[in-house]
């Protein structure tokens, strides 16, 4: 099996370590490292595929190219086993970690395992804790109570993303709300500037940015003071639409707004808004922003005046407005806001146009929806009439400060980072609890706090590291007194914030980064991953790398140069309204249910609904078995051709034996010359003296170089760079003698093919490396195609002359065209059938076949 062969080779000789290289130009190649699920699949493969084509193809280029792996070791699932089986969660991922090692070596990807870093680990996960540290030092870490998502299954704090339509993201339970102390990370002093750099992310997708920026949520407006009608003080609401002001009839609380009770006290409302209050509170955050959330309120029987009309205008609570965001207070606009306007409809509170539409058809009386555009002039607005909206928002808002009455802010929808897990498979976060000192953090000299192993994991109650009496008992580091260790763990997702840091130099043990190792590779020119990833964890990461920079560890301010999110890997599923879905091997030929058969109905399958692999729907490829199957270069070769990198990736048994063939085509073609062409050193210079035939193959050969290198290049179009080399591998076909080996050639004609050949074999070396490496042998070569140059195109060579081509009818000369050298074939076909002189030949008859024979005739068959 060679491609056995070549890993072993590839291991022996190191090929794929890497050190820091001042001479050369550095390329950072990175793909997410994977959770050690156990297995890989198609999805991995994908992604891994494409980030070794990069990695070769740059360091052909004369790169220095770090390529790393590593494992996302901590998380959930490994906890689960072991409540399931027993197992310990180290155990279980040390296990794992191997089987899927093992697995991707077969793929033959050429990563620097020496670098391999595995965050379960103290040598990792110690940083965290002293990165944990250095950010209570700055106040970036700290403790509140707050309201955190709980899933009573998983029995954990889920973070917002985790909740997925009000469900816990893993296992689909309702998620309820909860008051616990909860640490977190202060991303919010760095909001501005994560939204700013998206300006210099000029690599990354649109869509992942627009992502971003909206997480992000930046919104200027103003916040104004609604004084109390009744009784002192006022309420604070933050507003987008200041210019809407005079329009506002009511002023809505969020239902845990700290003002509620004092509104309600003694009033005739106090139960209803009580009762109101405590339910809606029950609700997950998810469903109370959503659009089409149903939207419910209560009067609280007090009034505010709105400040600009000096009007009283009534207080309400209700669902759809959020604690978290702005003051948790808002003006409610009707005639504005389309939210605004439905609850006034259902309560029937007054409506009051303030914005008229440029063709002036606005009445509030006969408004059937919210007139939410910004365009239009100000009515029933004072001295502000007549103004457009955005006019308006400046003018207003300066007199809200001029009169004391508001000012101008920001607000962001992006709120801290909550770390804390009542889970044991994570980092510790070193912490400690003491009655006369406080929360005390572990002196630095002290960490790793390492994660003990006994520890009783039964998926029940808070934090299992309470189970642990020996960890659980520590001293105060302040009054040396006894104290009690924090038992949360952090989120997983501060493991992934940093392990590009701690690949380039993963070993350094008295710091988390080596910053010479780090500036030399950072930051990451191509990051590799699923779209899934597009907020979080890039957020995450971009966030880490602000505040690693700021200890002064690295110099970027930005983790990743360019990104691609590869599109998912589809199959076919098939479905039967009876029994769900089903294995292709549970349908029959015809598409009927066997299961529904041997019941004796026989219902017709769904088939073709293409959908992500998973397991539940039953359409699962395991990479394993197809690369025992077809080896690994056919599963590469078929998963770079099938799509472009950023799409869906649809699998077919057709391609896959597609992939298969084209490989078995160019080896048949390279072996058929190799031995012949061994000792043959390739020094072509005159190119214009070489007969029509051996031109056409060097001009075929450069061509291929410049669209496959141009493919590359622009966007990793891997598959239209297959596809060329596709073509260039027929074109050599049709132009080989067939059956014959290279006895009898001239030199010149050796020369010709050597070079065709060896071009063939390195652009096909970024895409299915073993094969290539066997071929490059085979052809005479004693080192890796890793240590040779990527080829370049010869402009002379290309440049388009004409040639003359035969033209054959039935094997007989009719007649001879001029063309363009570098014309397709399709189009040098349409040419020679045009020929008034073949035509002659061909009039009434069918054509049956065209056969090109490049840069010397064409054959037509009537
Ligand atoms: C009056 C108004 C009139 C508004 C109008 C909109 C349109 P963004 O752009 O997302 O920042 N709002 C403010 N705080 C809120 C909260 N805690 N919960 C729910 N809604 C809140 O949106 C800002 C707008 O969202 C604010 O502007 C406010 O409604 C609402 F024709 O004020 B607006
Ligand atoms: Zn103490």
């Amino acid at each position: 099996m060679i491609e056995t062969k070549w890993q072993r080779y590839w291991e022996k000789k190191e090929i794929f370590k890497v050190t820091e290289m001042p001479a050369r130009p550095k390329f950072y190649c990175l793909v997410m490292f994977p959770y050690p699920s156990g297995r890989i699949h198609m999805g991995h493969v994908r992604n891994y595929a494409i980030g070794d084509v990069i990695a070769r193809y740059k360091t052909l280029r004369g790169s220095a190219v770090l390529h790393p792996m590593g494992w996302d070791a901590f998380g959930l699932p490994a906890e689960n086993a072991a409540i399931e089986k027993g197992i310990h969660p180290a155990q279980w991922t040390r296990q794992n970690i191997a089987a899927m090692r093992k697995q991707i070596k077969k793929l033959g990807l050429s990563y620097d395992w020496s670098r391999e870093v595995n965050t379960s680990e103290e040598e990792y996960y110690r940083w965290n804790q002293w990165f944990f540290l250095k950010m209570v030092e700055r106040g970036l870490a700290y403790k509140k109570m707050s309201d955190v998502n709980w899933c009573p299954s998983c029995q954990t704090v889920l973070a917002n993303e985790q909740v997925v339509d009000g469900q816990c993201w893993r296992c689909e339970t309702v998620v309820e709300q909860k008051e616990l102390s909860q640490w977190f990370f202060k991303i919010t002093q760095y909001a501005e500037e994560l939204l700013e750099h998206c300006q210099q992310l000029t690599g990354w997708p649109e869509r992942v940015l627009t992502m971003q920026k909206n997480w992000i949520g930046r919104s200027e407006g103003v916040e104004v003071d609604f004084p109390l009608a009744d009784g002192e003080g006022s309420l604070k609401i933050f507003t987008t639409r200041q210019d809407t002001l005079f329009g506002a009839t009511f002023v809505v609380l969020a239902p845990e707004h700290p003002m509620v009770p004092q509104l309600i006290q003694g009033k005739a409302q106090a139960d209803e808004v009580t009762e109101f209050v405590t339910r809606v509170r029950q609700q997950d955050k998810k469903i109370r922003t959503a659009q089409d959330l149903e939207k419910e309120g209560v009067f609280t029987g007090s009034y505010a005046i709105n400040p600009l009309i000096r009007e009283r205008v009534p207080i309400w609570v209700a669902n759809f407005v959020l604690m978290e965001y702005g003051t948790g207070a808002i003006m409610a606009v009707p005639a504005h806001d389309q939210r605004d306007y439905d609850f006034a409809k259902k309560y029937g509170i007054p409506i009051r146009v303030v914005i008229q539409n440029p063709e002036g058809s606005l009445e509030s009386s006969t408004l059937i929806q919210a007139y939410a555009e910004e365009s239009g002039y100000l009515v029933e607005s004072g001295q502000f009439n007549r103004l457009s909206p955005n006019e308006a928002k400046k003018k207003i808002a300066q007199y809200i400060e001029q009169q004391g009455l508001g000012k101008r802010t920001v607000n962001y929808k992006l709120r801290d980072w909550g770390i804390s897990r009542q889970r044991y498979w994570g980092t510790p976060i070193p912490i400690i609890y003491c009655d006369q000192c406080g929360i005390v953090s572990v002196p630095e000299d002290e960490l790793p706090v390492k994660l003990p192993r006994k520890v009783p994991l039964t998926g029940k109650g808070g934090s299992p590291l309470l189970g642990n009496m020996a960890f659980l008992k520590a001293i105060c580091p302040k009054c040396h007194k006894k104290a009690r260790r924090e038992t949360d763990t952090m989120d997983t997702f501060v493991d992934s914030s940093w392990y590009f840091l701690r690949y380039t130099d993963p070993h350094v043990s008295d710091r988390p980064i080596n910053t010479q190792a780090a500036s030399c590779w950072m930051p990451v020119d191509q990051y590799i991953g699923g779209i899934e990833h597009a907020v979080l964890h890039l957020l995450y990461a971009r966030f880490f790398t602000k505040v690693i920079r700021d200890l002064d560890l690295i110099q970027v301010d930005e983790p990743f140069t360019r990104l691609l999110t590869q599109g998912m890997v589809v199959k076919e599923s098939y479905y039967c309204p009876e029994h769900e879905y089903l294995f292709p091997e549970q349908v029959t030929q015809d598409g009927v249910c066997k299961l529904c058969l041997e019941s004796g109905t026989g219902t017709v399958v769904e088939v073709g609904r293409t959908e992500k692999m998973s397991k539940s729907k039953k359409n699962v490829i395991d990479p394993e078995a197809l690369i025992a199957k077809y080896g690994a270069d056919t599963v590469r070769i078929f998963t770079l051709f099938a799509a472009p990198p950023e799409k869906d990736l649809e699998w077919s048994d057709e391609g896959v034996e597609g992939a298969h063939r084209f490989l078995n085509r160019v080896w048949r073609l390279v072996a058929q010359y190799a031995g012949g062409l061994k000792k043959i050193k390739v020094d072509l210079q005159a190119f214009q003296g070489l007969p029509p035939d051996l031109k056409a193959i060097r001009q075929a050969v450069h061509r291929t170089i410049r669209k496959v290198t141009e493919d590359i290049e622009a966007d990793f179009h891997f598959n239209t760079a297959i596809a060329a080399l596709m073509e260039l591998v027929n074109t050599l076909y049709l132009a080989r003698e067939e059956d014959q080996s290279t006895k009898g050639m001239a030199v010149q004609s050796k020369m010709v093919w050597k070079e065709a050949l060896q071009t063939v074999v390195i652009l096909l070396f970024p895409f299915a490396p073993h094969i290539a490496e066997e071929l490059w042998q085979r052809l005479g070569n004693a080192t890796s195609i890793l240590r040779t140059a990527w080829p370049t195109h010869d402009e002379e060579i290309i440049k388009t002359e004409k040639v003359t081509l035969v033209i054959q009818v039935n094997g007989k000369l009719r007649s001879k065209i001029e063309v363009l050298a570098d014309l397709d074939t399709e189009a040098i076909k349409q040419q020679a059938l045009a020929d008034p002189k073949v035509q002659s030949w061909t009039a009434g008859k069918a054509v049956r076949n065209v056969i090109y024979v490049p840069g010397r005739l064409v054959n037509i068959v009537v």
